[in-house]
């Protein structure tokens, strides 16, 4: 296919509720979604960096520029497939999520012209994921409304619940809540908030029979994962730290790895993220999806991930419902059994609604052979 154009629209959403987590709190949503045009049709990604680099490195401003100035130059105006972007875009160092929405979106234009679905095409063996959720620290810091957001929770059917954890908000928190549901698949995520000198004191989460706890030290301190995955019964469950198949190996290797959270945009994009998967099957290690606050866009692409057969974990694959009370594409969502369809349209299936877009974009950015113009909304931030 030839890519003929990229638009780059900034759009707004509002959360339905504030999400902290030991690095920060988001109150909005505001994303960067990508538009292909191309001879054999349209396609739709979605950048899965945040508006400050809080969770790694990348934020949407750097995103924007990386998009602009190195790698959609990249793919424009040639003939190409999807699945040569990633030795396309190789050369550029880092910024994954901005490699990985660019994938995507391209991804999406050739399935859509050929009528197949992303899940068919990653090889998905399921037609329904089971859904997890996590669950921010609360802002007023109360035992009280975090139970009442679990209760919420499992009222409405997730099947695992993930608790954000930091220091100050670990052992009695996850006391509260595996009390309160014993048989509940229980996990917790510390976003690299404590360090080698806090190893004592996180063996007592061991205490909760925990299917996992997520990346609690910082994503470079590999020793520091392997001196607690040593001592902890729960397994060790890297995120910040897995970055390409190559590192997820040595990781494993090393003995600071025991199961894998896969999130397409860390890794520069699902092709990577299904290479990973498959090696992930091959050394007996378990995976499951990742989320990174999606729109319907991202949302749709991690489901049909999930139901690759070694996501044998439930992921964060929550309903559109958990973040947004409009979503900007039809929502996914979630039955009451706490079981998400697999959706089956071409590409992931579902394609922003041209009047939310329109409404909630606050800017575009569009990128053509010939050049390059920038448009703001009105009355947008
Ligand atoms: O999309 O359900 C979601 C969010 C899941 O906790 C989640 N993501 O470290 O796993 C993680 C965090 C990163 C994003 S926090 C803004
Ligand atoms: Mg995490």
């Amino acid at each position: 296919m030839i890519i003929d154009s990229v638009t780059i629209h900034r759009v707004a959403l509002p959360l339905v509720r504030p999400f902290r987590t030991s690095f920060g709190i988001e109150y909005d949503k505001d994303v960067l979604l990508l538009e292909v045009t191309s001879d054999v049709g349209v396609g739709w990604g979605e950048c899965v960096a945040a508006p400050a680099p809080l969770y790694s490195h990348e934020f949407n401003n750097a995103a924007l520029l990386a998009l602009h100035d190195h790698l959609i130059p990249r793919v424009l105006d040639r003939d190409i497939d999807a699945e040569d972007v990633p030795r396309l875009l190789g050369p550029v160092r880092g910024h994954p999520m901005a490699r990985g929405a660019l994938e995507l979106a391209i991804l999406d234009a050739q399935l859509r012209a050929s009528g197949r679905s992303f899940a068919s095409y990653l090889g998905a063996d399921r037609s329904a994921i089971p859904c997890g959720v996590s669950v921010g620290i609360p802002a007023d810091d109360s035992l009280e409304t975090l139970v009442a957001d679990v209760d919420g929770y499992v009222a409405e059917g997730y099947r695992r619940i993930k608790l954000k954890i930091e220091p100050g908000w670990d052992l009695e928190p996850t006391r509260v809540i595996r009390e309160r549901y014993p048989e509940m698949p229980l996990q917790v995520d510390a976003n690299q908030a404590y360090s080698r000198a806090d190893i004592e004191h996180l063996v007592a989460l061991d205490a909760f029979d925990l299917l996992l706890i997520e990346q609690p030290i910082h994503e470079e301190d590999y020793l520091g994962h392997k001196l607690l995955a040593e001592r902890m019964a729960t397994p060790m469950c890297l995120d910040e730290s897995i970055l390409s198949v190559d590192n997820a190996d040595s990781l494993i290797d090393y003995g600071a790895c025991e199961v894998i959270n896969i999130k397409a945009g860390r890794v520069g994009g699902y092709l990577a993220a299904r290479d990973i998967h498959d090696l992930a099957v091959s050394r007996g290690i378990p995976v499951w999806c990742g989320g990174m606050v999606e729109t319907g866009i991202g949302r749709a692409a991690n489901v049909a991930l999930a139901a690759l057969p070694g996501f044998t974990l439930p992921g964060d694959t929550s309903s559109s419902t958990r973040f947004f009370a409009t979503d900007i594409t039809e929502p996914l969502l979630m039955d009451a059994d706490g079981m998400m369809a697999v959706p089956t349209g071409p590409g992931p299936g579902v394609t922003p609604l041209p009047e939310l877009l329109d409404e909630l974009t606050i800017a575009r950015y569009v990128t053509t052979a010939s050049g390059s113009t920038t448009s703001f909304a009105r009355s947008g931030a």
